[in-house]
């Protein structure tokens, strides 16, 4: 973006030329470019579209007015690289991934017929036979745009209702004046209110409070966030399938990168090779920005610039995870890099082992993960764990160093809503992860795995890769051999 610019600006000093109006050219292109969002992320699969009425349906018994979700505009970030991805709680409920799309949910499940007298008062004729109890608005088709950005779902489409499941399809532009005449009739509208702390969260939550406000002023604004979040957190069976292919991938990647591991290399080119892997097998986009942090990066919990040359005796934490088809993976191994643990390197590797052994032993329905206040909450199973065994270099004990919580849900986001205190249900999927960071001897661990509670217990659903450090030591051994036989041949 800033070379373009440059070239304009040579350009118009030097008087008009081929060059010139190249590069002009160039910059119109790309500005219009930048002015239309590119395509969405380009998801392999999606849920069947009955799941995603299922969950409207239960949503809307719930509330006592109309229910309102703004989705993304396409207008998030101003960033070229920028891909697209809908609004999470928006494509729970629809599964649709484009801009400039609302939700529009009528309590009750029947179509709304307007009382006479405010029928008298409606300026549009759109609802004059009444409103379905589910609708979805889209941009109005715009074939300029189109040429640029692909085909867009419009309300025009002839097919709109099989694809989207939606009986009813109306232009965004129709949206205010049907809330000002819902708004003669209920008092309260529900939306995902911004959080009530510091900051608020994210700008979009706030944006469609200031547009309520301004477009029915009169209403009592409700939150529907928590219901929402009920329902995310115990999964479709669907959802386990997406979330079983991310997690897939990224034990794949793990692997690979347990394999190619050696001194010389950079903390990107394992990256690299992991993303590598995660993409070629279908995934859209990392759950998260990779972490690959050797020796002292070991210690920093979301290290990401990645710009270290791995050092022979360093210990690599390598918490990377796949999305899925807007699923994510959480992942964590700790690899030594040339092959082989120290003996203090494997003391701490196998306190957090031996941490998260006793944490997932504890865990089924009804345990509490994360509340430290909780005695049995799993969180202090592994705390400890780790603080009744081993000693830091002064002769005291480890519990200090477990310096996160133990684990979260995941779902559509890697830190899925949730609540740590709350006790587990069969159908969620959480990572469990204890850790120890000890900055003073270069020396960070983390073992992270990603767990379905069930009926009567879980699910490991990472178990398809080791953890067991004789194992990764074996494993590292033989792909360290195939390189020098390699290496020999050449
Ligand atoms: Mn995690």
């Amino acid at each position: 973006m800033s070379g373009l610019q440059s070239k304009y600006q040579r350009a118009a000093w030097g008087g008009v030329n081929r060059a010139a109006v190249f590069c002009l050219l160039a910059i119109l292109l790309a500005s219009l470019a930048a002015a239309f969002p590119a395509g969405a992320q380009q998801r392999r699969e999606r849920e069947p579209n009955s799941v995603y009425a299922q969950r409207r349906a239960k949503l809307a018994a719930q509330a006592d007015g109309p229910i309102l979700l703004l989705g993304y505009t396409g207008r998030e970030e101003e960033s070229q690289s920028y891909v697209f991805a809908q609004e999470e709680n928006f494509y729970y409920l629809t599964g649709h991934n484009e801009e400039g799309a609302a939700l529009l949910l009528l309590p009750g499940g029947k179509t709304w017929v307007p009382k006479p007298e405010t029928r008298e008062k409606m300026k549009s004729s759109t609802i004059d036979g009444g409103l379905a109890p589910e609708i979805l608005f889209l941009p109005a088709k715009d074939r300029r745009k189109e040429v640029w950005n692909g085909l867009r779902m419009s309300p025009e489409d002839p097919d709109i209702t099989p694809k989207t499941a939606f009986g009813t399809v109306f232009p965004y532009s129709e949206l205010r004046a049907i809330m000002e005449v819902l708004a003669l009739e209920f008092p309260t509208v529900y939306t995902v209110l911004p959080y009530q702390r510091e900051l608020g969260g994210y700008p979009h939550e706030k944006e469609v409070v200031d547009w309520l406000k301004q477009a029915v002023p009169q209403e009592n604004v409700k939150d529907i966030r928590s219901n929402i979040t009920d329902l995310r957190l115990i999964k479709s069976p669907t959802e386990l399938v997406l979330l079983r292919q991310a997690i897939d991938l990224s034990l794949d990647a793990q692997l690979e990168a347990m394999k190619m591991m050696r001194p010389g290399l950079w903390e990107y080119q394992v990256a690299a090779k992991m993303v590598e892997v995660h993409a070629m097998g279908g995934s859209e986009i990392e759950a998260y920005a990779p972490i690959v942090g050797a020796g002292p990066n070991s210690t920093a919990l979301h290290y990401d610039k990645l710009s270290r040359k791995i050092q022979d005796g360093d210990i690599v934490v390598m918490d990377v995870g796949a999305q899925y088809s807007g699923y994510a993976a959480d992942i964590t191994r700790t690899i030594p890099a040339n092959g082989k643990f120290t003996p203090r390197q494997r003391e701490i590797y196998e306190i957090v082992l031996g941490a998260q052994t006793a944490a997932l032993a504890a865990l089924k329905p009804g345990t509490i993960m994360g509340c430290r206040d909780k005695k049995n909450s799993l969180f202090n199973v592994a705390y400890n764990y780790i603080n009744s065994h081993g000693k830091d270099p002064h002769g005291k004990s480890l519990g200090q160093y477990f310096i996160h919580g133990l684990g979260h849900n995941i779902g559509l986001n890697v830190h899925d809503p949730g609540d740590s205190c709350r006790p587990l249900q069969p159908g969620m999927v959480v990572t469990v992860e204890p850790g120890v960071y000890i900055p003073e001897e270069n020396l960070g661990v983390r073992i992270e795995d990603d767990v379905l509670v069930t009926d009567t217990g879980y699910e490991l659903l990472s178990r398809k890769l080791t953890r067991d450090p004789d194992e990764i030591e074996k494993i590292m051994a033989a792909a360290a051999k195939q390189r020098a036989a390699a290496e020999t041949k050449q």
